[in-house]
């Protein structure tokens, strides 16, 4: 029977735009079921390799999954099908991942207990650190290039820990309040549980089939997964990933949603759940014995970005399809004020500190190369400052003088702007590695050194001295991502991300 993505004028055509024969959808299917649905599972929702669904592979360029079909992945079970299959076949395959799949995919309570694995026995592990550096001074420093994740001192900047991670870990690590433990999601679903103090994998759970990020509850008690793929949160409990129970993301219309981003409040004791697909955004508190029964508050747009006021009062949220953003009081429900915002402002990597007795947010842009700074006073945009291309990630700490932000897109992306937090100008541009793309940075507890990454299958973590700005260490890295600093994640401190 043919399916409507194998109709061949559907098919666009492949590389420079020439006209090419459609690939055999038909065969590429069988030749996924012979090849590869034994570790990408049955219906390509992963198994021991990752999920292979339009929704997992977004974001990575068809070229590039060409490559991998044809010579594997370094450091992974992948093996290279160059030598098995032609050239006909692995185009085949690249258009075929790509598209849909014939049956929607499920996952559900079932499934999700059904992946849940304990892999230490919390209760014989020793409740002290089993490493001689400060445990709120480490770094959790995930390798995007080959999904692994590093434990990093903070004081001596050495790796005392790498483990492998699920496919794509995305948004960042979050931590229990005391700082033991750190739970990690990957875009496709797996929720992992590490313990900092014995360095070791505690357990793990596929909270769904397309992941957006987790969240931990101000008493460590709870993890909140928001999900796209299917539109659902999962609640686990936080001591061993075991599932509490799923929420599917219905507005009130009956519209399914699927989830942007969930956060938490700990001012509030709740969870925020920022939704995709409908105008609400949900308030689940997470008090003693919590019901997670939503409280639905009414947003005049789409919402795709969030950021809050310091004090978890105020929601700052932007639409991808409007200009600028709302605010929303998270108490009364009310929208009060609309700000406008030029481009794609990310508002997720905004950071605020205070100016002049004043709270000021500045938010990077993914569309335009500029950094918004909004007086959180007045919601007024009191500067927009002129950067050498859009950028991804703004970071700085209350002992810092500047706010390090990235030019993730475009020429310059090795460029990195020290934003005067007082001037609100540019106060010094480097290029740590010319050529190659610079971003995101996390400073140590004290504020007095910084990691950088060099976004590179062959970059590197830069230690810089953030007074003298001073390089004062280097160590290789496979396209490290994001990094976060124990102490200034549980303390939710000045100048680093919700
Ligand atoms: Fe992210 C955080 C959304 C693309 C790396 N990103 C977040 C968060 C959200 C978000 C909502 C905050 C969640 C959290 O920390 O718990 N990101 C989005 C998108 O909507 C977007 C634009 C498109 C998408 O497909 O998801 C997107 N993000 C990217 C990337 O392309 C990046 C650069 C590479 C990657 O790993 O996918 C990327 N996002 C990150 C990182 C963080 C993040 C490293 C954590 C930042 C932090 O310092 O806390």
């Amino acid at each position: 029977m043919k399916r409507w993505w194998w109709l061949p004028w559907l098919w666009i055509g492949a590389a420079q735009g020439a006209v090419a024969t459609a690939p055999d959808l038909e065969q590429a299917e069988r030749n996924y079921q012979q090849h590869c649905q034994q570790c990408h599972g049955v219906n390509r929702i992963g198994g021991a390799g990752p999920a292979l669904l339009p929704q997992s592979l977004s974001r990575i360029k068809p070229d590039e999954i060409r490559e991998v079909i044809t010579q594997g992945r370094p450091a992974s079970q992948m093996a290279a099908f160059g030598g098995v299959l032609d050239a006909a076949q692995i185009e085949g395959l690249v258009q075929y991942l790509q598209r849909p799949p014939a049956v929607e995919p499920r996952w559900d309570e079932d499934d999700i207990r059904r992946s849940h694995r304990v892999l230490e026995d919390l209760a014989s592990l020793p409740t002290t650190p089993q490493h001689k550096a400060d445990p709120l001074n480490l770094f959790v420093v995930v390798e995007a290039g080959d999904h692994h994740v590093d434990v990093v001192d903070g004081d001596r900047f050495e790796v005392l820990a790498r483990f492998a991670s699920h496919f794509a870990v995305h948004g960042g690590p979050k931590f229990s309040p005391d700082g033991r433990f750190v739970y990690l999601a990957s875009r496709d679903g797996w929720i992992s549980l590490y313990d900092l103090h014995n360095l070791k994998l505690i357990a793990e759970v596929r909270a769904g089939l397309n992941t957006r990020n987790l969240a931990v509850s101000k008493d460590g008690r709870w993890v909140l997964v928001g999900n796209y793929l299917p539109g659902s949160l999962a609640v686990l409990d936080a001591r061993d990933l075991s599932l509490v129970k799923t929420i599917a993301t219905v507005g009130r219309d009956g519209q399914a949603s699927r989830v942007s981003a969930v956060y938490t409040a700990p001012p509030r004791n709740s969870f925020i759940v920022a939704l995709k697909d409908v105008k609400e955004v949900w308030e689940l508190p997470t008090g003693p014995n919590p019901d997670f029964v939503p409280r639905r508050i009414d947003a005049e747009d789409y919402l795709d970005d969030f950021s809050f006021s310091p004090d978890y009062r105020q929601l700052l949220a932007t639409s991808r399809k409007a200009q600028g953003g709302q605010v929303i009081d998270l108490d009364n429900g009310r929208v009060v004020t609309d700000i406008a915002l030029p481009g794609m402002p990310h508002l997720g990597s905004g950071t605020y500190w205070r100016r002049d007795g004043h709270w000021v947010l500045a938010t990077p842009n993914i569309s335009k190369g500029l950094i918004s700074v909004i007086d959180l006073d007045t919601w007024k945009v009191i500067k927009q400052i002129p950067t050498l291309g859009p950028g991804f990630f703004l970071r700085s700490h209350a002992n810092s003088r500047y706010a390090w932000t990235d030019v993730f897109f475009g020429p310059d992306n090795d460029a990195i702007h020290l934003i005067d937090k007082q001037t609100l100008e540019i106060a010094h541009t480097l290029r740590p590695v010319p050529g190659k793309t610079a971003a995101h940075v996390e400073f140590t507890r004290d504020g007095r050194y910084l990691l950088l990454s060099i976004w590179a299958t062959d970059g590197a973590l830069i230690v810089y001295d953030s007074n003298t700005l001073q390089e004062i260490k280097r160590l290789p890295m496979n396209k490290p991502s994001g990094k976060y600093n124990v102490g200034n994640k549980i303390e939710f401190a000045e100048g680093t991300s919700h």
